[in-house]
């Protein structure tokens, strides 16, 4: 008898967004394969878990009949290439949005043995054998992640990319993008060579032609600078700090040929989804579901199922792993919204809740060392009282939390941050800012659920009693504790 083994796929939806014949596809398929959950990803993607070996073939190839696929999901290529969820921030949504597809098949592996292998069994080299000018015969040394951010929006957390394009709209007209580089979150407990860190601002590209060019060749001199011996220190930010910024930018530039402009003035003012109903420029309405973790509750995902088969709206993963039921016209909001009554789909969870986030961790990732996603909404409801006890219940802090130091959940950009180090014991991070712009630190190391709580207590009472006026938990974290003669 062969091993019982069971796996995950996790498709390739660059900005996050599909039809409603997909969605439609992605339940059937669920319904038939694995354990019948579909998880939003915190790169705007959906998993199924608990895929037989013998069901992975015909789940690919369910999928591959919906145009949809998983290359490139996983592996040491550029992986799902985020964008700003929320289509009403700015008119020049679709435009932006577009760049996540033409940077993801730019960056597509050329290989065609997916094919081969998962669908129908077509030889290779009867195909075209066309070159890969990019991932050659080594691919990247690791992972590789792009974020296309919409200010003033950074929901897709840019700066924890290791290849960030901030949008530059004036006058509704887009001008370019900054290029941010080098940002990513593991880091491993007892190893202090390792980090999180932020991405670097390099300079501003004004063309498409260019700004392909940019991201093109940033992924080229990691493949050819990145650390090949020890994977633990291959991700770009660790290529960027050994050779300077200035050093990487000298190669950028050699390589694209041109000089980066300086880089342009943006502000990002909002990380949160934008939930509810929310109307675009020209008319268009679009509802945010709120999906705890990303994981769709079985009621959920009768309700997304209704919605799709009115084909009336599109399905929009956000980076908060929500969901955006979106491009909806005013005549069929009345039926939708009667969908979402009848499944009493309310607004009442907590504003924390609403901004909580965690990785799958426990059961199905290997790598967990604690819970995440199936413990963090108990915890939610377990520091609700003490919001309420301070009058906080409103504030949007942000709390994030991972079974491991890899970060999935990026906690390090969080306010409140939970990094599983035991079973049932985390670290404490505080100090990161509202919008993604400031890593967190550890403030407390190792705590159980009833140190947590007693924590979160007297750090509340602090921020009450000392916060600035308009201060955030996350900035007068910061201020208190690690800023240098408070
Ligand atoms: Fe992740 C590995 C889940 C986003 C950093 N991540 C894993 C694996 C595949 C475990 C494994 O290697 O065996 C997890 C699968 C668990 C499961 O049972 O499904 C896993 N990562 C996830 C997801 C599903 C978390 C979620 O709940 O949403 C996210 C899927 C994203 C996607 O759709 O592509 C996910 N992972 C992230 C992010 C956040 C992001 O990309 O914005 C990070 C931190 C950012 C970064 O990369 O720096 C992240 N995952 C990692 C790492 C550490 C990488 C490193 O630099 O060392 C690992 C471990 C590894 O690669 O060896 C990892
Ligand atoms: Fe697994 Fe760690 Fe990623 Fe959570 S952060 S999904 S525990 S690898």
């Amino acid at each position: 008898l062969d091993k019982l083994y069971s796996f995950m796929l996790r498709l390739r939806i660059p900005g996050g967004t599909i039809t409603a014949p997909q969605w439609l596809a992605a339940h059937s398929i669920s319904e038939q394969y694995g354990t019948g959950t579909l998880k939003i990803t915190t790169r705007q993607t959906l998993q199924l878990h608990g895929l037989l070996k013998h069901q992975l073939r015909p789940t690919i190839q369910a999928f591959n009949l919906a145009e949809l696929d998983s290359i490139a999901a996983c592996g040491d290529v550029n992986r799902n290439v985020i964008t700003s969820a929320h289509p009403q921030v700015s008119p020049l949504h679709q435009q932006v949005y577009g760049y996540a597809d033409k940077i993801s098949a730019l960056l597509l592996p050329k290989t065609q043995s997916y094919y081969e292998i998962w669908i129908d069994g077509e030889k290779i080299y009867e195909r075209s054998q066309e070159a890969d000018p990019l991932y050659e015969d080594r691919y990247l040394p690791r992972k590789f992640k792009i974020a296309v951010a919409i200010p003033p929006s950074n929901d897709v957390d840019v700066f924890a990319n290791d290849l960030g394009l901030i949008a530059i709209i004036k006058n509704n007209e887009l001008k370019g993008f900054n290029i941010v580089v080098g940002g990513g979150m593991a880091t491993t407990h007892g190893n202090p060579d390792t980090y999180s860190r932020l991405g670097t601002i390099l300079g501003f590209t004004d063309t498409e032609e260019k700004t392909l060019k940019a991201v093109y060749e940033v992924a080229t001199i990691q493949r050819d600078f990145g650390n090949r011996s020890d994977r633990k220190f291959s991700r770009l930010k660790y290529t960027i700090d050994k050779m300077t910024v200035e050093g990487f930018r000298d190669e950028l530039e050699r390589r694209i040929g041109f000089t980066l402009l300086p880089e342009q003035p943006y502000e990002f003012t909002e990380r949160t989804d934008r939930y509810g109903w929310q109307q675009n420029y020209e008319g268009k309405w679009y509802y945010t579901l709120f999906v705890e973790n990303g994981v769709i509750k079985p009621y959920q995902k009768q309700l997304l199922y209704e919605v799709a088969k009115l084909n009336a709206s599109n399905f929009i993963f956000t980076g908060n792993q929500n969901l955006i039921l979106g491009e909806i016209n005013a005549e069929n909001k009345p039926v939708i919204q009667s969908l979402i009554s009848k499944y009493s789909i309310e607004d009442k969870d907590s504003a924390l809740r609403k901004n909580s986030m965690a990785c799958v961790a426990l059961p199905t990732c290997p790598l967990a060392l604690a819970e995440a996603q199936r413990y963090l909404p108990e915890l939610v409801t377990k520091i609700e009282p003490y919001l309420e006890k301070y009058n906080l219940e409103n504030e949007e802090i942000v709390i994030r939390m991972t079974g491991c130091p890899n970060g999935c959940g990026r906690p390090y950009v969080a306010e409140l941050g939970f990094v599983g180090t035991a079973p049932g014991q985390y670290n404490f991070m505080l100090g990161g800012d509202r919008f993604g712009e400031r890593l967190n630190k550890v403030y407390k190391e190792k705590l159980n659920e009833e140190e947590i709580l007693s924590e979160v207590d007297n750090l509340l009472n602090l921020y009450v009693n000392e916060r600035t006026p308009g201060e955030t938990l996350g900035d007068f974290g910061n201020r208190k504790f690690f800023v240098q003669n408070n």
